[in-house]
């Protein structure tokens, strides 16, 4: 017996901006990953006004997914995947985002995919805002900042749940909502939220109301859902990096649960319906009045979610400093470097143990099933002249991984539901745009220029995860 349950949902997980393509296909509209062109590590993806000609934007195309879902499910299948996560383009449904009826052809589209994965017994796991909102809802309503939009997510939300509540039964409402703590950058605030700031302007308490909204309206969800469906599971999605003390000095100890408090008060949110004390102790020290009005108090409570999903890719660390007296976290200025972990090549801290951590920290503060949704390792893959690819520091960094969820699960008793790695075919990286950052157990032919076949090949990973799930991970 490995520990893991019976009915473990092994599987893979991706987004749909990131591998459809199909950008202007089936009536979809534009979306904020469609106004984002390529990067490169320590290069920004420039945020563009709307779409100009002759830019890079590699979501436009990606790996083509949109027309090629049924060969890839078949090798998903093949691996042996339990479930799929992706998300549905709200762009696919509701083009602009603040109409009225749907797009039917959008819809199709996922009857479809959902319909593939459901032929081979794959479970479709489904995120519904993961990076690609509509774009005209940041042009004419200023993004997540206006209360409107909470009006425009729930009616999309309510449309699939009708529509797919006999193909999809776990939901997550906003992917990795907790980004936006790093509100200094203007990558989270744009795929997060739409949010585009003015020069000069005052970044944080924008990100709190937009954030708010977002609550809202994923909590509204909740309540939506189960009045459809009872039997709908309606996760949260949050990104977690826990945060170490640099050392043991007790400030370093504050500052660490200072910086967690800023980054994970997101999930208190939706866990337990309503904010922390000592967020609501830093906004009046900090002056932010926002607008949080009864009804959406009432909202909150009523709409608690099933479960927590969440991404785990590294650990994060920090430090006190003497010209930061009230020991305040700020994402862009507060992280160290750690010096007991590896990093990848794109600077992400390797560290299979905060994985168990995270399980932990999640099972103590919330006692609720928990389910990784995400973790990889990102990395550059060469393809050997007879097309294989060696990506043994991947089957390194997985197994490393799913031996302290392992620990998790048995040794702590964390409820567990799942685990989907990130990318589990190659796919366009969202904070950089580039394809040469790899992620899948599938080599996809394509490189950052747009450039290759776009033909698929399984990795030396692909049976290696297929036999990970074969023996539910009892040999690891
Ligand atoms: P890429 C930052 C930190 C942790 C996870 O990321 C993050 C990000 C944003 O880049 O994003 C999640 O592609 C996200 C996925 C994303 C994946 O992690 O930058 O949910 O959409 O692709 C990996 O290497």
């Amino acid at each position: 017996m490995s520990g893991f349950k019976a009915n473990f949902m092994w599987g893979g997980a991706v987004a749909a901006h990131q591998l459809e393509g199909g950008w202007q296909e089936g009536g979809k509209g534009v979306s904020v990953a469609d106004v984002m062109t390529a990067g490169a590590h320590g290069v920004a993806r420039e945020i563009t006004d709307g779409v100009i000609a002759g830019k890079n934007y590699p979501n436009h195309d990606a790996i083509d997914f949109y027309h090629r879902y049924k060969d890839d499910i078949k090798l998903f299948a093949e691996m042996g995947f339990k479930c799929f996560r992706t998300s549905i383009a709200w762009t696919r449904i509701f083009p602009l985002g603040d109409e009225a009826q749907p797009n039917e052809a959008g819809l199709q589209f996922y009857d479809d995919l959902f319909d593939e994965c459901l032929k081979y017994g794959i479970e479709p796991v489904i995120t519904l805002s993961h990076f690609e909102m509509p774009y005209h809802l940041v042009t004419e309503y200023g993004g997540w900042r206006n209360r409107k939009l909470i009006e425009f997510f729930v009616r999309f939300a309510g449309v699939v749940f009708t529509r797919y509540q006999h193909k999809v039964k776990y939901w997550m409402t906003f992917n990795e909502i907790n980004n936006q703590a790093n509100y200094h950058e203007d990558f989270a605030p744009f795929t997060n939220s739409g949010l585009k700031y003015q020069p000069g302007e005052d970044r944080e308490p924008v990100m709190y109301q937009a954030a708010h909204y977002e609550l809202v309206a994923s909590a509204l969800a909740v309540k939506v859902a189960r009045e459809i469906n009872p039997a709908l599971q309606i996760g949260c999605m949050i990104a977690m990096c826990p945060i170490y003390p640099l050392t043991c000095a007790p400030d370093d100890m504050m500052m660490a649960m200072n910086a967690m408090h800023r980054r994970y008060w997101f999930t208190d949110v939706h866990v337990r319906g309503k904010y922390p004390r000592h967020l609501l102790n830093y906004f009046a020290r900090r002056g932010f009045k926002l607008d949080i009005t009864e009804e959406d108090r009432q909202a909150l409570a009523e709409g608690c979610v099933d479960y927590i999903g969440f991404s785990y890719y590294m650990s994060f660390a920090t430090q006190a400093t003497a010209d930061n007296p009230e020991l305040d976290y700020d994402e862009s200025k507060s992280l160290v470097s750690n010096p007991y972990v590896q990093k990848s090549d794109w600077g992400w801290q390797i560290d299979p143990v905060g994985l168990r951590y995270s399980l932990n920290w999640f099972w103590d503060h919330y006692q609720l099933p928990l389910f990784i949704v995400e973790n990889g390792f990102g990395a550059i893959d060469v393809r050997e002249s007879d097309g294989t690819v060696n990506d043994q520091y991947r089957i390194d960094y997985l197994a490393a991984h799913i031996r302290e969820m392992k620990k998790a699960v048995v040794e702590d008793g964390v409820d567990l539901m799942g685990y989907t790695p990130w990318g589990c075919i190659d796919l366009v990286s969202a904070g950089t745009g580039e394809m040469k950052k790899r992620y899948g157990f599938i080599y996809v032919d394509k490189n950052n220029d747009g450039s290759g076949t776009l033909a698929r090949s399984p990795k030396k990973s692909f049976s290696w995860y297929q036999n990970v799930i074969q023996t539910n991970a009892e040999y690891l």
